[in-house]
Protein backbone atom coordinates (compact mmCIF):
# COMPACT_ATOMS: atom_id res chain seq x y z
CA UNK A 1 0.00 0.00 0.00
CA UNK A 2 3.10 2.23 0.61
CA UNK A 3 4.05 3.90 -2.63
CA UNK A 4 7.62 5.46 -3.19
CA UNK A 5 6.19 9.00 -2.60
CA UNK A 6 4.16 7.63 0.15
CA UNK A 7 6.83 6.19 1.75
CA UNK A 8 9.04 9.51 0.76
CA UNK A 9 6.21 11.58 2.18
CA UNK A 10 5.81 9.63 5.59
CA UNK A 11 9.81 9.61 6.31
CA UNK A 12 9.37 13.72 6.22
CA UNK A 13 12.30 14.00 3.68
CA UNK A 14 11.19 17.83 3.47
CA UNK A 15 11.52 19.78 0.56
CA UNK A 16 13.85 18.32 -1.95
CA UNK A 17 12.18 15.13 -1.97
CA UNK A 18 8.83 16.59 -2.59
CA UNK A 19 10.07 18.57 -5.07
CA UNK A 20 11.90 15.91 -7.04
CA UNK A 21 8.90 13.70 -6.26
CA UNK A 22 6.39 16.29 -8.15
CA UNK A 23 9.20 17.27 -10.79
CA UNK A 24 9.53 12.91 -11.71
CA UNK A 25 5.68 12.89 -11.75
CA UNK A 26 5.91 14.87 -14.97
CA UNK A 27 6.24 12.09 -17.50
CA UNK A 28 3.92 10.50 -19.86
CA UNK A 29 0.56 11.80 -21.96
CA UNK A 30 -0.62 8.68 -20.51
CA UNK A 31 0.31 9.55 -16.79
CA UNK A 32 -1.01 13.25 -17.03
CA UNK A 33 -4.69 11.89 -18.08
CA UNK A 34 -4.65 9.65 -14.75
CA UNK A 35 -5.52 11.10 -11.24
CA UNK A 36 -2.36 13.07 -9.69
CA UNK A 37 -0.90 10.32 -7.27
CA UNK A 38 -1.85 11.27 -3.64
CA UNK A 39 1.10 12.11 -1.43
CA UNK A 40 0.77 11.50 2.13
CA UNK A 41 2.41 12.69 5.17
CA UNK A 42 2.35 10.76 8.50
CA UNK A 43 4.66 12.85 10.83
CA UNK A 44 3.68 15.48 12.82
CA UNK A 45 6.59 17.63 12.72
CA UNK A 46 6.42 21.10 11.09
CA UNK A 47 7.95 20.78 7.42
CA UNK A 48 10.09 22.98 5.64
CA UNK A 49 8.17 25.82 3.06
CA UNK A 50 7.57 23.98 0.11
CA UNK A 51 9.72 26.13 -2.63
CA UNK A 52 7.24 25.72 -5.51
CA UNK A 53 8.99 23.46 -8.08
CA UNK A 54 7.00 25.19 -11.34
CA UNK A 55 4.57 27.84 -11.94
CA UNK A 56 4.70 31.83 -10.55
CA UNK A 57 7.33 31.77 -8.05
CA UNK A 58 6.06 32.95 -4.36
CA UNK A 59 7.43 33.23 -1.01
CA UNK A 60 6.02 30.19 0.90
CA UNK A 61 4.35 29.93 4.16
CA UNK A 62 5.54 27.46 6.95
CA UNK A 63 2.49 25.15 8.34
CA UNK A 64 2.54 25.01 12.39
CA UNK A 65 2.70 21.14 12.67
CA UNK A 66 1.77 20.66 9.10
CA UNK A 67 2.45 20.76 5.28
CA UNK A 68 1.96 22.43 2.14
CA UNK A 69 0.27 19.66 -0.42
CA UNK A 70 2.72 19.15 -4.02
CA UNK A 71 1.39 19.51 -7.17
CA UNK A 72 1.78 18.85 -10.83
CA UNK A 73 1.49 21.34 -13.90
CA UNK A 74 -1.02 19.50 -16.60
CA UNK A 75 -1.22 21.88 -19.31
CA UNK A 76 -1.06 24.80 -17.20
CA UNK A 77 -3.37 23.38 -14.74
CA UNK A 78 -2.28 22.98 -10.99
CA UNK A 79 -3.51 19.69 -10.06
CA UNK A 80 -3.96 18.06 -6.14
CA UNK A 81 -5.58 15.33 -5.04
CA UNK A 82 -6.83 15.46 -1.41
CA UNK A 83 -7.63 12.18 -0.13
CA UNK A 84 -10.29 12.15 2.83
CA UNK A 85 -9.87 9.74 5.04
CA UNK A 86 -9.60 8.24 8.53
CA UNK A 87 -6.27 9.34 10.62
CA UNK A 88 -4.17 8.68 13.87
CA UNK A 89 -2.99 12.17 14.93
CA UNK A 90 -0.81 12.20 17.71
CA UNK A 91 -1.49 16.02 19.45
CA UNK A 92 0.78 16.10 21.85
CA UNK A 93 3.79 13.48 22.83
CA UNK A 94 1.81 10.40 24.34
CA UNK A 95 -1.70 11.14 23.20
CA UNK A 96 -2.87 10.25 20.27
CA UNK A 97 -6.53 11.06 18.48
CA UNK A 98 -8.21 8.80 16.14
CA UNK A 99 -9.45 11.69 13.76
CA UNK A 100 -10.77 12.05 10.16
CA UNK A 101 -8.35 14.39 7.86
CA UNK A 102 -6.71 14.56 4.49
CA UNK A 103 -3.76 13.26 3.27
CA UNK A 104 -2.84 11.39 6.37
CA UNK A 105 -2.89 13.95 8.74
CA UNK A 106 -5.70 16.45 10.14
CA UNK A 107 -5.77 19.01 9.52
CA UNK A 108 -5.05 18.27 5.81
CA UNK A 109 -2.09 19.69 4.17
CA UNK A 110 -1.81 23.60 3.56
CA UNK A 111 -2.88 24.14 -0.71
CA UNK A 112 -0.84 27.07 -1.74
CA UNK A 113 -1.53 28.49 -4.89
CA UNK A 114 -0.76 31.79 -7.05
CA UNK A 115 -3.36 34.85 -8.23
CA UNK A 116 -4.99 34.14 -11.46
CA UNK A 117 -3.29 29.88 -11.47
CA UNK A 118 -5.87 27.68 -12.84
CA UNK A 119 -6.64 24.54 -10.18
CA UNK A 120 -8.15 21.20 -10.22
CA UNK A 121 -8.18 19.65 -7.20
CA UNK A 122 -9.09 15.87 -7.36
CA UNK A 123 -10.99 15.00 -3.98
CA UNK A 124 -11.53 10.79 -3.11
CA UNK A 125 -13.51 9.97 -0.16
CA UNK A 126 -11.84 7.08 1.49
CA UNK A 127 -14.07 7.69 4.69
CA UNK A 128 -17.40 5.65 5.21
CA UNK A 129 -19.69 8.35 4.51
CA UNK A 130 -20.90 10.91 2.22
CA UNK A 131 -18.23 14.16 1.91
CA UNK A 132 -17.47 17.32 0.05
CA UNK A 133 -15.31 20.19 0.14
CA UNK A 134 -16.14 23.35 0.50
CA UNK A 135 -13.88 26.11 -0.64
CA UNK A 136 -14.29 28.97 2.45
CA UNK A 137 -13.97 32.61 1.25
CA UNK A 138 -12.82 31.99 -2.33
CA UNK A 139 -14.89 33.29 -5.89
CA UNK A 140 -15.61 30.15 -7.67
CA UNK A 141 -18.04 29.37 -10.11
CA UNK A 142 -21.24 28.72 -7.95
CA UNK A 143 -20.99 24.79 -8.69
CA UNK A 144 -17.93 24.55 -7.22
CA UNK A 145 -18.59 25.62 -3.83
CA UNK A 146 -18.90 22.31 -2.15
CA UNK A 147 -22.20 22.49 -0.65
CA UNK A 148 -23.95 18.98 -0.58
CA UNK A 149 -27.39 18.99 -2.03
CA UNK A 150 -27.36 23.19 -2.71
CA UNK A 151 -24.57 23.15 -5.30
CA UNK A 152 -23.42 19.45 -5.72
CA UNK A 153 -24.05 16.06 -4.77
CA UNK A 154 -22.20 14.46 -2.48
CA UNK A 155 -19.12 12.26 -3.33
CA UNK A 156 -20.12 8.76 -1.82
CA UNK A 157 -17.39 6.27 0.15
CA UNK A 158 -15.12 5.39 -3.23
CA UNK A 159 -15.90 8.12 -5.50
CA UNK A 160 -13.70 10.74 -6.54
CA UNK A 161 -14.94 14.25 -7.43
CA UNK A 162 -13.28 16.99 -9.89
CA UNK A 163 -13.26 20.40 -8.51
CA UNK A 164 -11.98 23.44 -10.81
CA UNK A 165 -11.55 27.33 -10.46
CA UNK A 166 -9.70 30.29 -11.40
CA UNK A 167 -8.12 31.32 -7.52
CA UNK A 168 -9.05 34.76 -8.34
CA UNK A 169 -8.20 37.25 -5.36
CA UNK A 170 -5.20 36.39 -3.07
CA UNK A 171 -5.41 36.09 0.33
CA UNK A 172 -5.90 33.22 3.21
CA UNK A 173 -8.33 31.07 2.77
CA UNK A 174 -9.82 27.47 4.49
CA UNK A 175 -11.11 24.47 2.84
CA UNK A 176 -13.41 21.84 4.96
CA UNK A 177 -16.52 19.56 3.80
CA UNK A 178 -20.48 21.00 3.67
CA UNK A 179 -21.76 17.42 4.40
CA UNK A 180 -22.22 16.42 7.66
CA UNK A 181 -19.75 19.32 9.29
CA UNK A 182 -21.05 18.78 12.49
CA UNK A 183 -19.83 15.50 12.55
CA UNK A 184 -16.72 16.05 10.41
CA UNK A 185 -15.72 19.06 11.56
CA UNK A 186 -15.54 17.74 15.39
CA UNK A 187 -13.51 14.90 13.58
CA UNK A 188 -10.62 17.11 12.34
CA UNK A 189 -11.69 17.61 8.76
CA UNK A 190 -10.15 20.79 7.47
CA UNK A 191 -7.43 22.65 5.67
CA UNK A 192 -5.75 26.24 5.12
CA UNK A 193 -5.55 27.40 1.36
CA UNK A 194 -3.08 30.53 0.66
CA UNK A 195 -3.67 32.31 -2.90
CA UNK A 196 -0.21 34.83 -3.06
CA UNK A 197 -0.60 37.66 -5.32
CA UNK A 198 0.58 37.52 -8.34
CA UNK A 199 2.60 40.68 -8.49
CA UNK A 200 3.86 43.33 -5.82
CA UNK A 201 0.51 43.77 -4.25
CA UNK A 202 -0.11 47.73 -2.37
CA UNK A 203 -1.71 46.07 0.60
CA UNK A 204 0.39 42.82 1.00
CA UNK A 205 4.08 43.05 1.83
CA UNK A 206 6.82 40.79 1.67
CA UNK A 207 7.76 39.01 4.95
CA UNK A 208 10.46 36.56 6.00
CA UNK A 209 8.55 34.05 7.81
CA UNK A 210 5.21 33.13 7.26
CA UNK A 211 3.35 30.98 9.51
CA UNK A 212 -0.34 29.52 8.90
CA UNK A 213 -2.74 27.48 11.80
CA UNK A 214 -6.18 26.56 12.32
CA UNK A 215 -7.85 27.01 15.38
CA UNK A 216 -9.79 23.59 16.22
CA UNK A 217 -11.58 22.11 19.25
CA UNK A 218 -11.82 18.30 20.55
CA UNK A 219 -13.87 16.64 22.79
CA UNK A 220 -12.03 13.73 23.73
CA UNK A 221 -13.00 11.78 26.76
CA UNK A 222 -9.20 11.42 28.77
CA UNK A 223 -8.33 7.94 28.51
CA UNK A 224 -10.49 7.15 24.74
CA UNK A 225 -9.05 8.40 21.58
CA UNK A 226 -12.06 9.50 19.50
CA UNK A 227 -13.71 12.87 19.74
CA UNK A 228 -17.10 13.00 20.56
CA UNK A 229 -19.27 14.24 18.11
CA UNK A 230 -22.74 15.44 19.35
CA UNK A 231 -20.69 18.01 21.79
CA UNK A 232 -21.65 21.24 20.76
CA UNK A 233 -19.95 23.69 23.17
CA UNK A 234 -18.46 21.78 25.73
CA UNK A 235 -14.70 20.98 24.55
CA UNK A 236 -12.13 19.37 26.56
CA UNK A 237 -9.49 20.16 23.47
CA UNK A 238 -8.46 23.50 22.14
CA UNK A 239 -5.69 22.82 19.28
CA UNK A 240 -3.90 24.77 16.73
CA UNK A 241 -3.80 23.00 13.84
CA UNK A 242 -5.13 19.48 15.70
CA UNK A 243 -1.68 19.72 18.62
CA UNK A 244 -2.03 21.15 22.08
CA UNK A 245 0.57 22.66 24.21
CA UNK A 246 3.47 21.02 25.05
CA UNK A 247 2.96 19.67 21.72
CA UNK A 248 2.47 22.62 19.06
CA UNK A 249 6.33 23.73 17.92
CA UNK A 250 7.67 27.20 18.70
CA UNK A 251 7.61 29.90 15.64
CA UNK A 252 11.11 30.35 15.14
CA UNK A 253 12.46 33.62 14.05
CA UNK A 254 15.17 35.69 12.94
CA UNK A 255 15.91 39.00 15.21
CA UNK A 256 14.49 42.04 13.18
CA UNK A 257 12.47 39.43 10.82
CA UNK A 258 8.98 40.57 9.21
CA UNK A 259 6.26 38.01 10.44
CA UNK A 260 3.15 37.61 9.31
CA UNK A 261 0.80 34.53 11.25
CA UNK A 262 -2.29 33.24 9.26
CA UNK A 263 -4.82 32.16 11.40
CA UNK A 264 -8.62 30.51 10.97
CA UNK A 265 -11.06 30.01 13.70
CA UNK A 266 -13.18 26.61 12.63
CA UNK A 267 -13.91 25.93 16.67
CA UNK A 268 -17.20 26.65 17.63
CA UNK A 269 -16.56 29.55 20.14
CA UNK A 270 -13.98 32.93 19.46
CA UNK A 271 -10.52 32.90 20.15
CA UNK A 272 -8.59 35.77 21.73
CA UNK A 273 -5.42 35.39 20.47
CA UNK A 274 -2.26 37.03 22.52
CA UNK A 275 1.33 37.88 21.35
CA UNK A 276 3.98 38.86 24.57
CA UNK A 277 6.55 41.47 23.81
CA UNK A 278 5.77 43.04 20.59
CA UNK A 279 2.89 44.84 18.82
CA UNK A 280 1.11 43.63 15.30
CA UNK A 281 -1.52 45.04 12.27
CA UNK A 282 -3.66 42.88 11.66
CA UNK A 283 -3.67 42.94 7.58
CA UNK A 284 -6.25 40.61 5.91
CA UNK A 285 -9.57 38.68 6.26
CA UNK A 286 -11.28 36.51 4.81
CA UNK A 287 -11.99 39.72 3.05
CA UNK A 288 -9.00 39.98 1.87
CA UNK A 289 -6.09 42.53 2.76
CA UNK A 290 -7.06 45.53 5.27
CA UNK A 291 -7.10 48.79 4.25
CA UNK A 292 -4.12 50.76 5.77
CA UNK A 293 -5.92 53.26 7.15
CA UNK A 294 -8.17 50.73 8.61
CA UNK A 295 -4.90 49.24 11.06
CA UNK A 296 -4.32 49.94 14.49
CA UNK A 297 -1.54 48.28 16.59
CA UNK A 298 -2.57 45.34 19.11
CA UNK A 299 -1.68 42.57 20.95
CA UNK A 300 -4.86 40.59 20.83
CA UNK A 301 -7.36 39.75 18.50
CA UNK A 302 -10.60 37.83 18.33
CA UNK A 303 -11.00 35.44 15.65
CA UNK A 304 -14.56 34.77 15.87
CA UNK A 305 -15.90 31.15 14.44
CA UNK A 306 -15.25 30.22 10.80
CA UNK A 307 -13.01 33.88 10.44
CA UNK A 308 -9.67 34.09 9.49
CA UNK A 309 -7.24 37.05 11.04
CA UNK A 310 -3.83 37.87 9.38
CA UNK A 311 -1.43 39.68 11.80
CA UNK A 312 2.38 40.94 10.95
CA UNK A 313 4.66 42.52 13.31
CA UNK A 314 8.49 43.39 13.21
CA UNK A 315 9.90 40.88 15.74
CA UNK A 316 12.90 43.05 17.36
CA UNK A 317 12.82 42.13 20.50
CA UNK A 318 15.00 38.77 21.34
CA UNK A 319 13.40 35.91 23.46
CA UNK A 320 11.03 33.14 24.09
CA UNK A 321 7.99 35.01 23.73
CA UNK A 322 4.63 33.23 24.94
CA UNK A 323 1.75 33.27 22.17
CA UNK A 324 -1.24 32.05 22.96
CA UNK A 325 -4.93 32.10 23.61
CA UNK A 326 -6.09 34.62 26.28
CA UNK A 327 -9.20 32.12 27.85
CA UNK A 328 -7.10 30.84 30.20
CA UNK A 329 -9.36 27.38 29.67
CA UNK A 330 -7.77 27.62 26.20
CA UNK A 331 -4.75 26.80 27.46
CA UNK A 332 -5.37 23.72 29.44
CA UNK A 333 -5.97 20.40 28.15
CA UNK A 334 -8.76 17.87 29.36
CA UNK A 335 -10.31 18.04 32.35
CA UNK A 336 -13.27 17.30 34.04
CA UNK A 337 -15.63 20.22 35.56
CA UNK A 338 -17.12 18.83 37.79
CA UNK A 339 -14.83 20.08 40.05
CA UNK A 340 -15.45 22.61 43.31
CA UNK A 341 -13.15 25.19 44.32
CA UNK A 342 -10.51 23.86 47.28
CA UNK A 343 -8.65 26.93 47.37
CA UNK A 344 -8.10 27.25 51.50
CA UNK A 345 -9.32 23.49 52.14
CA UNK A 346 -6.50 20.90 53.02
CA UNK A 347 -7.68 17.60 51.67
CA UNK A 348 -4.42 15.67 51.34
CA UNK A 349 -5.24 13.18 53.89
CA UNK A 350 -9.26 12.47 52.42
CA UNK A 351 -7.42 12.25 49.42
CA UNK A 352 -5.53 9.42 50.37
CA UNK A 353 -8.27 7.58 51.87
CA UNK A 354 -10.58 8.08 48.95
CA UNK A 355 -7.45 6.55 46.56
CA UNK A 356 -7.44 3.76 48.92
CA UNK A 357 -11.31 3.41 46.87
CA UNK A 358 -11.38 4.34 43.88
CA UNK A 359 -7.56 4.45 42.52
CA UNK A 360 -8.38 6.72 39.47
CA UNK A 361 -9.42 9.41 42.00
CA UNK A 362 -8.29 13.14 41.55
CA UNK A 363 -9.02 16.40 43.59
CA UNK A 364 -7.52 19.90 42.43
CA UNK A 365 -6.01 22.80 43.76
CA UNK A 366 -6.31 23.79 47.63
CA UNK A 367 -3.28 25.90 46.75
CA UNK A 368 -4.77 27.08 43.26
CA UNK A 369 -3.74 24.36 40.72
CA UNK A 370 -0.26 25.17 39.72
CA UNK A 371 0.43 22.27 41.86
CA UNK A 372 -1.76 20.46 39.14
CA UNK A 373 1.74 21.08 36.98
CA UNK A 374 3.98 19.04 39.73
CA UNK A 375 1.80 16.84 40.46
CA UNK A 376 2.30 12.64 39.64
CA UNK A 377 -1.06 12.35 38.94
CA UNK A 378 -1.95 8.44 38.07
CA UNK A 379 -3.69 9.43 34.28
CA UNK A 380 -5.45 6.94 32.06
CA UNK A 381 -3.21 5.73 29.20
CA UNK A 382 -3.70 7.84 26.15
CA UNK A 383 -4.00 10.72 28.25
CA UNK A 384 -2.50 14.59 27.87
CA UNK A 385 -1.68 16.27 31.01
CA UNK A 386 -4.11 19.03 31.76
CA UNK A 387 -1.28 21.93 32.66
CA UNK A 388 2.20 20.86 30.98
CA UNK A 389 5.69 21.45 29.36
CA UNK A 390 8.61 22.09 30.76
CA UNK A 391 10.73 25.70 30.27
CA UNK A 392 14.24 26.32 31.66
CA UNK A 393 12.50 27.87 35.07
CA UNK A 394 10.29 24.70 35.59
CA UNK A 395 6.80 23.35 34.58
CA UNK A 396 4.93 26.45 32.65
CA UNK A 397 1.56 25.14 33.49
CA UNK A 398 -0.03 25.61 29.86
CA UNK A 399 -1.56 23.39 27.67
CA UNK A 400 -3.91 23.92 24.78
CA UNK A 401 -3.26 26.97 22.54
CA UNK A 402 -0.26 27.75 23.68
CA UNK A 403 3.56 28.51 21.70
CA UNK A 404 6.30 30.73 21.90
CA UNK A 405 7.84 32.63 19.21
CA UNK A 406 11.36 32.38 19.56
CA UNK A 407 12.89 35.55 18.51
CA UNK A 408 16.90 35.11 17.72
CA UNK A 409 19.70 37.10 16.57
CA UNK A 410 21.77 34.45 15.25
CA UNK A 411 19.07 32.92 13.76
CA UNK A 412 20.05 32.02 10.15
CA UNK A 413 17.86 33.16 7.37
CA UNK A 414 15.20 30.62 6.36
CA UNK A 415 16.04 28.03 9.40
CA UNK A 416 13.17 27.23 11.55
CA UNK A 417 15.43 24.88 13.51
CA UNK A 418 14.14 24.98 17.53
CA UNK A 419 16.85 26.99 18.94
CA UNK A 420 16.55 26.03 22.47
CA UNK A 421 15.91 28.56 25.18
CA UNK A 422 16.31 31.72 25.14
CA UNK A 423 19.98 32.80 27.26
CA UNK A 424 18.82 35.82 29.06
CA UNK A 425 21.77 38.65 29.72
CA UNK A 426 22.60 38.57 33.15
CA UNK A 427 20.56 40.94 35.23
CA UNK A 428 17.41 41.08 33.45
CA UNK A 429 15.48 38.09 35.00
CA UNK A 430 12.83 38.41 37.36
CA UNK A 431 14.43 37.70 40.55
CA UNK A 432 13.60 36.83 44.35
CA UNK A 433 14.41 40.02 46.51
CA UNK A 434 16.67 38.73 49.17
CA UNK A 435 17.19 42.00 51.29
CA UNK A 436 14.96 44.15 54.01
CA UNK A 437 10.92 44.46 53.46
CA UNK A 438 9.53 47.35 54.88
CA UNK A 439 5.98 46.59 56.44
CA UNK A 440 3.63 47.70 53.75
CA UNK A 441 1.56 50.04 54.82
CA UNK A 442 -2.18 49.70 54.31
CA UNK A 443 -5.23 51.56 55.03
CA UNK A 444 -6.75 51.72 58.07
CA UNK A 445 -10.43 50.10 58.05
CA UNK A 446 -13.32 52.07 58.78
CA UNK A 447 -15.02 51.48 62.61
CA UNK A 448 -18.50 51.42 62.71
CA UNK A 449 -21.41 50.26 59.86
CA UNK A 450 -20.79 48.88 57.15
CA UNK A 451 -16.57 48.79 58.07
CA UNK A 452 -15.06 45.43 56.51
CA UNK A 453 -14.03 42.92 59.24
CA UNK A 454 -11.38 40.52 59.02
CA UNK A 455 -12.57 37.20 57.67
CA UNK A 456 -11.50 34.10 60.04
CA UNK A 457 -9.28 31.39 58.31
CA UNK A 458 -11.95 28.19 57.69
CA UNK A 459 -11.95 25.69 60.78
CA UNK A 460 -11.29 21.97 61.07
CA UNK A 461 -14.61 21.45 61.24
CA UNK A 462 -14.97 23.39 57.50
CA UNK A 463 -17.19 20.84 55.00
CA UNK A 464 -15.12 19.31 52.05
CA UNK A 465 -17.40 18.64 49.11
CA UNK A 466 -15.69 16.69 46.70
CA UNK A 467 -16.86 15.15 43.54
CA UNK A 468 -15.03 12.33 41.24
CA UNK A 469 -14.22 14.63 37.95
CA UNK A 470 -14.17 11.70 35.60
CA UNK A 471 -17.17 11.43 33.46
CA UNK A 472 -19.09 14.36 34.76
CA UNK A 473 -18.28 17.26 32.91
CA UNK A 474 -21.10 17.59 30.73
CA UNK A 475 -23.69 17.79 33.78
CA UNK A 476 -22.09 20.31 35.28
CU1 LIG B 1 -9.45 30.20 22.87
Amino acid sequence: MVSRRNFIGRAGAGTAALTAAVAASSVSKVAMAALPEPVFQGRPDTMPPLVPPNGRPYNPVVTLNGWTLPWRMNQGVKEFHLVAEPVVREMSPGFKAHLWGYNGQSPGPTIEVVEGDRVRIFVTNKLPEVTSVHWHGQRLPNGMDGVIGLTQKGIEPGKTFVYEFVARRPGTFMYHPHADEMVQMAMGMMGFWITHPKQKHPLIDEVDRDFVFLLNAYDIEPGSATPRIMTMLDFNLWSWNSRIFPGIDPLVVRQNDKVRIRIGNLTMTNHPIHLHGHEFLVTGTDGGPTPKATRLYEVTTDIAVGQMRQIEFLADEEGDWAFHCHKSHHTMNAMGHGVPTMIGVDHRSVVRQITSLIPDYMVMGERGMHDMTEMEMPLPDNTAPMMAGSGPFGPVGMGGMFSVVKVRQHQNRGDYADPGWFAHPAGTVAREWTGTLAEPARAVPAEGAGAMKPVAPPGPGVEVNVRKPSGGHSGH
